[in-house]
């Protein structure tokens, strides 16, 4: 399988080999004089030259990188989908145990910040899988690449390559250690190196803030960012509603208006009682038919972390299942339910057994396992989508 592979993919290479050897040399030069430029602007702010030399030495673009780029789960997967891998039972198991052998680094960073444990430990579950998952992109290549080779934002990746040159020259970390997301986010926390030089903190007292190797440091800057980002200490995030049938307002997420507004546009509260919390809420409702939630300041405190609604409502609702709260209760808009990865991985592991190539069945669904996901589905006659989802599990499970 994996010689077959290999064969199959050797024209492409060449192919692009061919095309790109006119323009291989400019492109190096147009990289090295860009990593030039920047080189300066990090001088210019204090970074020693041979800090920035060291970490650049032999880095190359690497076009994986803006491949990542274009590639982003949270804007392309449908939010059940997403929701269905970052809140189940195996994050909701894992993160309890976290509270347990955590609980001392935990107790020190409410009291310091006033951010409760289930918050953070929630951040840390969706961030990194309680710091299993934290990116395998050298951050000077990652970074480099993205700041002088992608076609948008390179100003914002430059300030971070000259930030993580910064925190390389502060030793709060070394070089090696510096491995993170395509984005530069890493660390069991994955802030970016900006973030880190803003709101990285010493957890564990011994004066250096380390986000990789020591927990307690990751827990104490995840409650100093959620506390700096307006996090209020006792409060509700929000709390899940029903949306009436007749409903006219938009899809998405709603500008906030007084909770009384809400209810006189027919809202109710799941699980029966008023709507409460007082003030002003949004309202995110993802799709229309669908579940939604009124959502307070602390809501918005873990969208800031990442900016899109499914990540603020993944950390949300994974803290909620951590209090021992329920989770999504209303069902989602559709025929074809979301997977956990435990489902995930016995689905890839079908797809083995039906002659598939998918790679190891982590329960992570790439290309190859979309790929095989739509090839059982054409051959069943069902419209293909690549999705991990319950109808083809359930087909493939009784055999079909
Ligand atoms: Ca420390």
């Amino acid at each position: 399988m994996f010689h077959h592979r290999l064969m199959a993919a050797l024209p492409v290479p060449a192919l692009a080999l061919a095309l790109s050897l006119a323009t291989a040399a400019p492109a190096q030069a147009d990289f090295g004089s860009c990593v030039a430029g920047i080189r300066a602007s990090a001088l210019s702010q204090g970074v020693s030259a041979s800090v920035f030399d060291r970490a650049m030495a032999g880095v190359t673009p690497d076009p994986k990188v803006i491949e990542a780029m274009n590639n982003q789960p949270e804007f392309r997967t449908p939010i059940w989908d997403y929701l269905g891998a970052l809140v189940d039972e195996e994050r909701v198991q894992e993160g309890r145990q976290m509270l347990r052998t955590h609980a001392a680094a935990l107790a020190s960073a409410e009291a310091r910040y006033g951010v409760d444990r289930h918050t953070i430990v929630a951040v840390w579950g969706v961030e990194s899988n309680y710091g299993k998952v934290r990116g395998r992109w050298s951050l000077p290549q990652a970074l480099s690449t993205a700041a002088c080779t992608a076609s948008r934002r390179r100003e914002f990746f430059r300030g971070e390559l000259i930030a993580t040159m910064k925190i390389i020259q502060r030793g709060d970390l070394r070089q090696e250690q510096l491995m993170g997301s395509w984005a530069g986010a890493f660390g069991h926390t994955q802030f970016i190196p900006t973030t880190y030089l803003r709101l990285a903190v010493d957890g564990d007292g011994d004066g250096r803030r380390d986000l990789v190797d020591s927990i307690p440091d990751a827990l104490h800057s995840t409650a100093n960012f959620m506390a700096k980002a307006g996090f209020q200490t006792g409060a509700s995030w929000g709390y899940e509603v029903d949306v009436p049938s007749g409903y006219a307002g938009p899809v998405g997420r709603t500008a906030r208006a007084p909770v009384s507004s809400w209810a006189a546009r027919g809202i109710t509260r799941v699980g029966g009682g008023a709507l409460g919390g007082g003030g002003n809420a949004g309202l995110v409702y993802p799709a229309r038919g669908g579940p939604a939630w009124i959502v307070f300041k602390n809501y918005d405190a873990a969208f800031s972390y990442n900016g899109a609604d499914s990540y603020a409502l993944a950390i949300s609702i994974l803290s909620d299942r951590l209090r021992g709260r329920p989770g999504v209760q209303q069902a989602w808009p559709t025929d074809d339910p979301p997977t956990s990865r435990e489902e995930r991985r016995e689905l890839q592991r079908l797809l083995i057994a039906r002659g598939h190539d998918v790679g190891e069945p982590t329960g992570g669904i790439g290309p190859l396992s979309r790929a095989a996901i739509s090839a059982e589905e054409r051959r069943l006659g069902m419209t293909p989508t690549g999705r991990a989802g319950g109808k083809i599990l359930q087909a493939l499970r009784a055999g079909r």
